[in-house]
């Protein structure tokens, strides 16, 4: 159950980001009109958003997954620092939040305004440090469990931080190097948990031994971007564009609206960095 997100729109200087895509510049205008579209989604899926203003200073801030990992508290689990992690409602609250040391050293200064508005949701604060490296896009939660991508942007140092963080909290975590994996610049570029052992996966990852014991739902080599996806409460929001992964999804039971991701993606942008849920 998932009640919040924070999210911020592209900056004027969007274009000036990093990127490997060689699919021309992003349109800042349908970049604008795109994020606005993500946003309704979000609300529609029923998560309440905390907003913040674009920053002009780092291109590729609106891909705020990247600077922090949220910590939700497992059911009935006692976190280092008190009570069970349940919120009001039953549903995970947050235990704590990992800021991260972004790989990419244009993104370094990112983190700051990220710690600023996670103090007001999360009761601890941790960091990574150097000479660990860590994007949040490299992390993915399943369950009581983080699958930790080692990528061009995280490292083992990093990674290694980020386990021992989540140890007290009751998380194990392993490691999954992906950077024999091509075209692959985060974890969650080619993994998503869906919820009831449900894994969705490329189809050049799909035989690691991590994954034999999940479900899995596989994404073809031509629709490889639609495996970014975010299971939202009753939804499974997905990339536009991408009919037979959609069609697998619809077949599975799963409602799938759609946004249009193209801007983002001329930028190796996904669908999951574009907000931080919890
Ligand atoms: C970057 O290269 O850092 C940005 N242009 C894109 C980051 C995308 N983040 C993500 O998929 N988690």
């Amino acid at each position: 159950m998932f009640t919040n997100a924070i999210v911020r729109p592209p900056c004027a200087r969007f274009a000036e980001g990093l990127t490997t895509i060689d699919a021309g510049a992003p349109n800042y205008a349908r970049a604008l009109r795109q994020h606005a579209a993500y946003c309704e989604a979000l609300e529609q899926c029923g998560l309440k958003l905390t907003r913040l203003e674009a920053d002009e200073r780092y291109p590729d801030s609106t891909f705020v997954e990247d600077a922090a990992v949220i910590v939700r508290g497992l059911p009935n689990r006692p976190t280092p620092a008190g009570p069970p992690g349940r919120g009001p409602r039953g549903q995970a609250s947050v235990s704590c939040a990992i800021l991260t040391r972004p790989g990419a050293p244009s993104r370094l200064g990112e983190i700051d305004s990220i710690a600023e508005v996670l103090t007001q949701f999360c009761p601890e604060l941790y960091s990574i440090q150097a000479p660990g490296t860590l994007d949040g896009g490299d992390v993915c939660e399943v369950e009581a469990h983080f699958f930790i991508g080692i990528s061009e942007r995280t490292n083992e140092a990093g990674a290694q931080q980020l386990a021992a963080l989540l140890a007290p909290y009751g998380y194990t975590s392993s490691f999954i190097d992906i950077r024999v994996v091509e075209n692959i610049l985060h974890l969650k570029s080619a993994l998503a948990y869906l919820g009831d052992n449900r894994l969705v996966v490329i189809d050049a990852l799909a035989n690691h031994e991590w994954f034999r014991r999940y479900d899995l739902a596989r994404v073809s080599a031509t629709e490889q971007y639609a495996a970014n996806c975010v299971r939202l409460n009753d939804c499974v929001l997905v990339a536009a564009g991408y009919p037979l992964f959609e069609k697998a999804l619809r077949d599975l039971g799963y409602e799938t609206p759609s946004v249009e991701m193209t801007e983002f993606q001329k930028m190796d942008g996904g669908l999951s960095c574009l907000s931080l849920r919890f």
